[in-house]
């Protein structure tokens, strides 16, 4: 029996309905491990975002931006790197976050505002949040620029919105690596929202059509498909990595939640649009195919569940037990170097303080 074959214009190797499709390009062949782990890995990322949001709810975090329905287009690309690749996240890559290793409770501390930063962006190559929409397409392409000089064998990844898409930065990044064949990868999660302007505001075209114009391929891969994430990932990086420069890849998915804990998307969308959405589930695919095939059984699905359970609830405890900073910790990572301005405002600054009451 062949196969039926995926819609035009949009890479998909998983239905929603969780039957295997095939691609004349883009292949992927997982064990049965491999797709239990890839499962694992969107349950227990959906939780950390579950008990994150929860947590902002009761106060405990100042802000939160969910990734509620892009787990896929974040665990598949996030699963596409190397050690040596270099991520480039936005504010809401928590999926690509735990893909890399780095711990959760570093996001909660940011967000919680006990840490100014978060994370040694060099332990797990996966570089700080960025709020300023687009700056780190920047960012990526000349980190890119710099180990295409070192010879590295690696590529950065970089992420950003539908919305980012309309910003300077952005398109100024997309030119510096063309023209410079830079191994970088674009990697858009166009969620079809920009806090509260729909796409139809951002383009006019499909968005991996605006590669053409610039010089290097787009391509369009169901983002709510792990498996097609994951090959167009691994196969766009690749590329970057054996000289063949930049791709942009556009995961068309749907922002399930709203923008942040400040936003109220019922002010802006219709119901009907998130519940079209929730039949193509990027979780419940992966649950149908290992069912249908056999890979897995309901103990599996349990154990996860209550996998996941434990991690929120450690999470949780540990966000809670995170210690309040010095207030002189902000000077702490403005430069790398010893800096005479900046020692100075530290000693005025501490004077200041020293002159409460109470003050230790
Ligand atoms: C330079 C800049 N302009 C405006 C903002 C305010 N802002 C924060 S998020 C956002 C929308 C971003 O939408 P998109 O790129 O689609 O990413 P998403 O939040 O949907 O993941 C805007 C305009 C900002 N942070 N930085
Ligand atoms: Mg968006």
């Amino acid at each position: 029996m062949t196969a039926p074959t995926a819609p035009p214009e949009l890479v998909q190797l998983l239905t929603p309905e969780g039957e295997r499709i095939e691609h004349p390009d883009y292949d992927i062949d997982l064990t049965a491990e491999e797709v239990r782990s890839l499962y694992r890995d969107l349950v227990l990322v959906r939780r950390v975002d579950l008990e994150a949001v929860a947590l902002q709810r009761q106060g405990e975090l100042g802000l939160w931006a969910s990734l509620l329905g892009q787990e896929a287009a974040q665990v598949g690309s996030g699963r596409a790197l190397t050690d040596a690749d270099m991520a480039f996240p936005t504010y809401r890559e928590h999926g690509v976050a735990w893909c890399r290793g780095v711990d959760p409770l570093h996001l909660l501390g940011l967000f919680r505002g006990v840490n100014h930063g978060g994370w040694d962006p060099y332990e797990h190559n996966f570089h700080l949040y960025t709020i300023v929409i687009g700056s780190q397409t920047l960012h990526s392409v000349g980190y890119a620029m710099g180990i295409q000089r070192d010879g590295a064998e690696a590529a950065t990844i970089v992420y950003f919105g539908d919305g980012a898409t309309s910003q300077g930065d952005v398109n100024e990044a997309f030119i510096w690596a063309s023209v410079f064949n830079a191994p970088v990868v674009f990697f858009c999660q166009n969620n079809q929202w920009a806090i509260s302007e729909p796409l139809e505001k951002q383009s006019k075209i499909p968005l991996y059509k605006r590669a053409s114009g610039f010089g290097f391929p787009g391509i369009r891969v169901d983002g709510n498909d792990v498996f097609a994430c994951l090959a167009v990932t691994r196969a766009a990086l690749r590329n970057a990595r054996e000289g063949q420069g930049p791709t942009l890849v556009e995961a068309f998915t749907y922002r399930m939640g709203a923008h942040t804990t400040s936003d109220d998307p019922t002010r802006y969308r219709v119901a009907d649009e998130l519940e079209a959405w929730k039949l193509k589930d990027p979780i419940e695919r992966v649950k149908a195919y290992l069912f249908k095939n056999q890979l897995a059984d309901q103990e599996f699905f349990d154990k996860i569940d209550a996998e996941a359970d434990l991690l929120g609830k450690d999470l949780r405890a540990r966000c809670l037990a995170l210690p309040d900073p010095q207030p002189g910790a902000i000077f702490d990572h403005v430069y790398a170097e010893p800096h005479a301005l900046l020692a100075e405002e530290r000693e005025q600054f501490t004077t200041y303080l020293a002159g409460f009451e109470g003050a230790q």
